[in-house]
């Protein structure tokens, strides 16, 4: 290679070596603040379910795995997350159908919306799953989900796949037998949150967490290494604005109103979902009493010292 004498040979030798001056970048790789990425968005379970219905007459769970239907952000180029580092799925399951046993470096938790008679097994524990309760299925824990009753069994999903994938340690496998020998049936267990037990909680407690909300109970300590899970009750009107570097997604529980996101406004009912994406100036209204479930990335940025929170 000859040795470069102008600028323009100079930056075309920076090519050719695969390298870039910090000062003429193409794209910059610092800036003030964090940048606006991933979108505010909501998804509406009453649009959902219909298209859900459809696919249990469509697919069957021995075909699927799991008749989950994911929720990807609209943000340009996004291929799967609805927030940074979370996806969340609305997932089904018809009287019968078993969805088989695997276990995935990604860590996932579940909120059920509605049905009976379904089942979650997670490493040897058959959990039943009620409407309210929220089950979690920790990194590398075998899961398989089976429903024995009657009715059809609808449910929400959050994972922190996005993160194995900007990470890269993603590993899964299928269970050899199918799903687990002999599970054990038990009613309590450190992965089960029960609603009745929610509710309790709430009505005793006297945290607001700064403004966001009238009281709210937190799911484990943390639930998981990368997730924090929050059950949030709003009283009528408005919570105080804030923003976080954190991501969250918020599931409705309870209740009707809006979520006002920057400029964004989403209206939600229950069994919705909201992506509340990092560094958003966001506040919630209710039309009445609520319940939010907040699933938020949080750890990430407390363990590595990049939380920054302000209320507004
Ligand atoms: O139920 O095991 O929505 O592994 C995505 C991946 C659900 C599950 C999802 C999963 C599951
Ligand atoms: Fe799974």
């Amino acid at each position: 290679m000859t040795t470069p004498r102008t600028l323009d040979e100079l930056y075309a030798a920076f090519d050719g070596l695969h390298m870039e001056g910090g000062w003429h970048r193409r794209f910059p790789a610092l800036w003030r603040t964090p940048a606006e990425n991933f979108l505010p968005h909501a998804w509406h379970y009453a649009e959902v379910r219909p298209i859900l219905d459809v696919a249990r007459d469509l697919v069957s769970t021995e075909h699927a795995e799991r008749r989950n239907l994911t929720m990807r952000n609209p943000v340009e180029g996004n291929r799967y997350a609805t927030v940074r580092t979370l996806v969340a799925a609305y997932q089904m399951i018809r009287p019968g159908e078993v969805a088989r046993s695997h276990r995935h470096t990604p860590n996932a938790l579940r909120l059920i919306l509605d049905g009976r008679g379904t089942y979650t097994t997670v490493d040897g524990k058959r959990v039943e799953m009620r409407p309210g309760d929220v089950l979690l299925t920790p990194n590398w824990c075998w899961h398989s989900h089976e429903n024995v009753g009657e009715e059809d069994c609808y449910w929400l999903d959050f994972l922190d796949v996005p993160t194995v994938h900007l990470l890269e340690p993603m590993f899964f496998e299928q269970h050899p037998d199918g799903i687990e020998a002999d599970p054990r049936d038990v009613e309590t267990a450190p992965i089960a949150f029960r609603w009745t037990d929610t509710v309790a909680a709430l009505d005793a407690s006297t945290d607001d967490a700064g403004g966001m909300c009238a009281a709210q109970t937190e799911f484990g300590d943390p639930a998981m290494a990368t997730v924090r899970l929050f059950m949030q009750r709003l009283a009528k009107g408005s919570t105080r604005r804030m923003r976080t570097t954190a991501n969250s997604v918020f599931a409705v529980v309870e209740g009707s109103g809006r979520t006002e996101v920057g400029d964004t406004v989403l209206p939600w009912s229950r069994g919705d979902v909201l992506a509340v994406p990092a560094w958003r100036a966001f506040r919630h209204v209710a039309d009445d009493d609520a319940v939010l479930l907040r699933v938020t990335d949080r750890p990430i940025y407390e363990k590595l010292g990049w939380l920054r929170e302000e209320i507004l």
